[in-house]
């Protein structure tokens, strides 16, 4: 396994990730899956972090699975199980909140790869193609449930469907992504978002994402009983006391994530 294949380094609390064999617009080979899979139990084990920053390196974020080196023999079910299933919801199960700063195209699984991220803030020159059908597969990696609770099913289908590219200007108009920014301003403003996260109560923010995650199950009154069950331990936490102290003192809270 080529440690290479993804970068990983904690700056200011943020673990920063970065997809790397350029060559290939960062598309994932074997190796790559078990490389990605270690950070992201890294990052899960380490309670100091309390963002993840992750971007590709070169002109792409990431174009899905190598279809050019290693020839896919055998059961693609199989591997999608074993390959891109836990790099998706290894990211829906951090309980960090993760920007994904889209350098440039994001491709078939590479493009669903974003979606599971919390926040998508792309280049204006990046796009996304859901491109599993310009080459006789149908979408995985959760694609077809994320991308129309994202866009809507019309939305959806017309990506899904017809594999045509989006431009991350469409994209965010769509409400598919966060936000758009030149290229140039990518790495600064993604970055701040996460410095900015990285400051506010983890501990809440991490049951939040795991509510969002469980509304893509629950009916109402099952989500009800969750919203209540994550209340009880926010309540109790030492970051809504000290929300609660800084708006009685009329001053900024200072969080600590726990
Ligand atoms: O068993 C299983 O696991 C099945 C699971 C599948 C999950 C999937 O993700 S299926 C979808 C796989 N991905 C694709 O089909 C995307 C293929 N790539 C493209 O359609 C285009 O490259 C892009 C639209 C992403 C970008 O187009 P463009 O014109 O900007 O770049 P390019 O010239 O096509 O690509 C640049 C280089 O990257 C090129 O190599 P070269 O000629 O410079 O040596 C190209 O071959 C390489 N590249 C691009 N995508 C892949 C790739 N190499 C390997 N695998 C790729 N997916």
């Amino acid at each position: 396994m080529s440690h290479d294949s993804v970068l990983f380094e904690r700056r200011d609390q943020i673990a920063r990730v970065t997809l790397n064999r350029p060559q290939v617009l960062n598309s994932f080979d074997r190796g790559m899956f078990l490389r990605f899979g270690e950070v992201l139990n890294e990052i899960k084990a380490d309670r100091s972090l309390r963002a993840m920053y992750l971007t590709g390196s070169g002109r792409g974020f990431c174009a899905g699975q190598d279809i050019a080196g290693e020839v896919l023999e055998g059961d693609y079910g199989d591997h999608i199980e074993k390959g891109w299933h836990p790099t998706v919801r290894g990211l829906r199960g951090l309980d960090v909140p993760v920007v994904c700063a889209v350098n440039g195209v994001a491709a078939g699984a590479g493009a669903n790869v974003a979606l599971a991220c919390d926040f998508v803030v792309a280049a204006e020159e990046a796009s996304f193609i859901q491109a599993f059908i310009n080459i006789g597969l149908v979408p995985d990696s959760g694609g077809t449930s994320i991308l129309p609770r994202l866009v809507g099913v019309a939305r959806a289908t017309q990506m899904l469907m017809l594999g045509e590219k989006v431009a991350a200007k469409q994209a965010a108009e769509w409400g598919m992504i966060y936000r758009t920014v030149p290229l140039a301003a990518l790495e600064t403003e993604a970055w701040a978002l996460a410095t900015r996260l990285a400051s506010m109560p983890t501990l809440a923010l991490g049951m939040t994402k795991q509510l969002i995650n469980s509304s893509f199950d629950n009916g109402f009154a099952e989500q009800l009983a969750a919203e209540a069950e994550r209340q009880t331990i926010a309540g109790r936490s030492q970051d809504h006391r000290e929300g609660i102290a800084a708006f009685r003192e009329k001053r900024k809270p200072k969080f600590e994530g726990r």
